[in-house]
């Protein structure tokens, strides 16, 4: 039995869950990123009216403007796109176990194992766009393969409201009148390389010589003829999302200085933060965590209507939920922050008008650079320093 992987990519993501919202945008020009007046603005996306008029993701909202100055322009909401995503997702998860989420708008299925039940690629492919159609009433694109590298490709040809189907042992056929460029892992610098050396599609790449291929590419040329014959096996992965981050500690003596105590947990939020960042993740609800002096345990969350992955904001969540904490005037045996509602951080967020974090988000990109470099203390708050620059907790519990 050859493997079998099907890749699925939402059409116009955003703008067509909008057309959805309201179906008086349907077959119009529409740019979800920003209002028109909004300086500084970009397009998330476009729905594919407006991609006629040149409009791509990732363009400044004002060309966008001068491109299709009649377009409707929205800021759009990340939640509608959210539920959309576990809509689509929940489908997915009816055709096999092993689905692996890519992005907002994006699976890997591997259908190997569901090939019989199903009665085969074409009826899969069937069976998930009418079910998205019917539970969400959007527009997807299907490409199936061998792999996940060529069933990408795949996708790729069939959009719009398309599928496409690559038989087993057709992967290199299909993919070698491709430009390079259009071979997922090249990128373009590696795309600029294999051009100088005269190579311009990806068959040519496939066929290039041994010999050859070693002396002007090297180990990484096998790497990348490989992928231009259509072979790879990277396993479809099944991530496994944590339910909650976080970080706590008990401290050596039960404490009755709140102001020590907000100094520590500051710092195990910094610590739960980097963590939640560092696994790429984004959190919607934040807990606090008090145990007394007797033992008894209490936590205090607050949910929030968007997630968030910034110090600062969690912080704000903090400065709300530290009161209820102190209310009970006992000593504090232990002290933690945990991050729960989990979801993967959506690539560009920002591009949501989310002004006030943007600033911060960019300052902590370059802060967890540092730190992924230097270690996590190379740069903490001044709040968390006041702990000094060695924090020695008593009991660093590292829960996940
Ligand atoms: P894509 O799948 O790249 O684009 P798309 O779904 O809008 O269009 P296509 O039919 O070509 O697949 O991205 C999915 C969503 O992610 C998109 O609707 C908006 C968001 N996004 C951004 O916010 N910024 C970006 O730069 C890109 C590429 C996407
Ligand atoms: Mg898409």
């Amino acid at each position: 039995m050859s493997r079998r992987v099907l890749h699925i990519d939402m059409d116009a993501f955003f703008a067509s869950v909008e057309q959805v919202l309201n179906p008086s945008l349907r077959g119009k020009p529409l740019i979800i990123g920003g209002q028109k007046g909004d300086p500084r603005g970009v397009v998330s996306t476009a729905s594919y009216e407006a991609r006629k008029y040149g409009i791509h993701s990732a363009m400044p909202l004002a060309q966008a403007v001068r491109l299709c100055p009649h377009g409707i322009f929205m800021r759009g909401n990340f939640q509608h796109y959210r539920e959309a995503s576990e809509k689509v997702r929940a489908v997915l998860d009816t055709v096999s176990p092993l689905v692996e989420a890519a992005s907002i708008d994006e699976a890997y299925v591997d259908i190997t194992g569901s090939q019989k039940l199903f009665g085969g690629d074409d009826a899969i492919a069937r069976y998930i766009k009418d079910e998205i159609r019917q539970r969400t009433q959007l527009p997807c694109s299907v490409g199936i393969a061998a792999n996940k590298l060529v069933a990408k490709v795949a996708t790729e040809f069939a959009k719009p409201d398309g599928y496409r189907r690559v038989e087993p042992g057709g992967e290199a056929e299909f993919l070698a009148p491709l430009p390079l460029g259009k071979l997922p892992g090249i990128g373009p610098r590696t795309c600029e390389t294999l051009q100088r050396a005269g190579l311009r599609t990806v068959g040519e790449l496939a066929r290039l010589p041994a010999q050859k291929l070693l002396r002007s590419f090297g180990l990484a040329g096998v790497g990348l003829q490989r992928a231009a014959r259509g072979n790879s096996n990277a396993p479809v992965l099944v991530e496994s999302i944590p339910k909650s981050i976080g970080r706590e500690t008990t401290f050596p003596q039960d404490l009755a200085d709140w102001k020590h105590i907000e100094q520590v947990l500051t710092y195990l939020m910094e610590r739960s933060m980097f963590a939640l960042r560092e696994q790429g993740m984004e959190a919607r609800c934040v807990t606090l965590k008090v145990r007394y002096s007797d033992f008894e345990t209490m936590t205090f969350s607050k949910t929030l209507p968007e997630p968030i992955c910034v110090d600062t904001e969690v912080a704000e969540v903090l400065r709300e939920l530290i009161p209820k904490g102190k209310e009970r005037r006992a000593r504090v045996r232990l002290i933690g922050v945990s991050l729960s509602l989990l979801s993967y951080n959506q690539h560009q967020l920002y591009l949501f008008g989310r002004e006030r974090s943007e600033r911060w988000q960019r300052v902590l990109e370059s802060v967890d650079k540092v730190r992924g470099r230097h270690g996590f203390e190379a740069l903490r708050s001044a709040k968390s320093m006041a702990l000094g620059k060695e924090v020695k907790l008593a009991t660093p519990s590292l829960s996940r």
